[in-house]
């Protein structure tokens, strides 16, 4: 045995998790520190080609919406619903193999997607992400399985430097945030490789670090949930039926749009019944 090496025996222990694959570790990670690092297995090419994607994608909505209005309701370092853009790598993004085997194991029952944003934390610079907060913000309460998990798939290589996110481990388990001598104590970043997903309980307190590079730092956000929640932005009405199988379309959401009518909802459950 070297020194420091964690111990492998153990005693008094009756029951025990055991996992089998990466998707089945990453899991169990959210469970109980409330994040894990996810590899897509894109390729090396295939992330180069998602990095000048995000860049196109981020000046033609730059373009469309303004930079001066985007700024006044500082939203300058946000690319909100990118999948709803043409470029259909954005919804390669959202329905990774790898990314959907471990949110299953982490959802139980269906879940859908509630968006998917660009995130640009700016060298030198203070951006709206860079402050404590859980992805379902104002919300208080701990609950025994997640409701929602957030992936953030990494564009950039995520470095102490460029302001790799901080987590408080643990902390989708306690319903308050805690006192800043914790937070300080506490703390810490999540570095991970350009491609990956950092998968995280929606109930953990996270936030952007500082980046003291001269580069940005890129990442697109997204968080599932199961159905009951409404999406940021109705992704049903925005993006085309016909590019997905049936199981894409579930998790887009357009299982659960909800029903204009009595008449509408009763149709529904006739046509499930088929
Ligand atoms: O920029 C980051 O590292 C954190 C992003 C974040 O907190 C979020 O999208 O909810």
């Amino acid at each position: 045995m070297r020194a420091n090496s964690v111990p492998e025996s153990s005693y008094g222990i009756l029951l025990r998790d055991q996992t089998n694959s990466p998707f089945e570790a990453a899991a169990e990670e959210v469970r109980n520190l409330g994040y894990a690092v996810v590899d897509s297995g894109f390729t090396s090419a295939e992330i180069t080609e998602i990095a000048k994607a995000f860049d196109a994608a981020r000046n033609l909505y730059i373009a469309k919406y303004g930079e001066e209005r985007l700024s006044s309701i500082d939203e300058l370092n946000t690319v909100r619903s990118m999948l709803t853009q043409e470029n259909e790598i954005f919804r390669r993004i959202a329905l990774n193999d790898n990314l959907l085997s471990t949110l299953k194991l982490i959802m139980s029952g269906k879940f859908i997607i509630n968006q998917q944003n660009g995130i640009i934390n700016p060298p030198g610079k203070k951006y709206n992400q860079g402050a404590w907060h859980r992805d379902l913000p104002y919300q208080h309460f701990v609950s025994s399985r997640p409701l929602a998990v957030n992936a953030l798939y990494c564009v950039d290589d995520f470095t102490l430097e460029n302001g790799a996110t901080f987590v408080l481990p643990a902390s989708h388990k306690s319903e308050r945030f805690p006192s800043d001598s914790y937070v300080q104590k506490n703390a810490m970043q999540v570095q991970s490789k350009a491609g990956s997903y950092i998968v995280l309980d929606c109930m953990i307190f996270h936030s952007g670090g500082f980046n003291s590079t001269l580069s940005v730092r890129r990442a697109i956000n997204h968080v599932y949930n199961i159905p009951f929640f409404k999406q940021q932005i109705n992704l049903p009405a925005n993006v085309c039926a016909d590019h997905f199988t049936s199981d894409e379309r579930e998790i887009l959401g357009f299982n659960y749009v909800e029903p204009a009518s009595v008449e509408d909802y009763l149709r529904k459950r006739e046509a499930v019944k088929k």
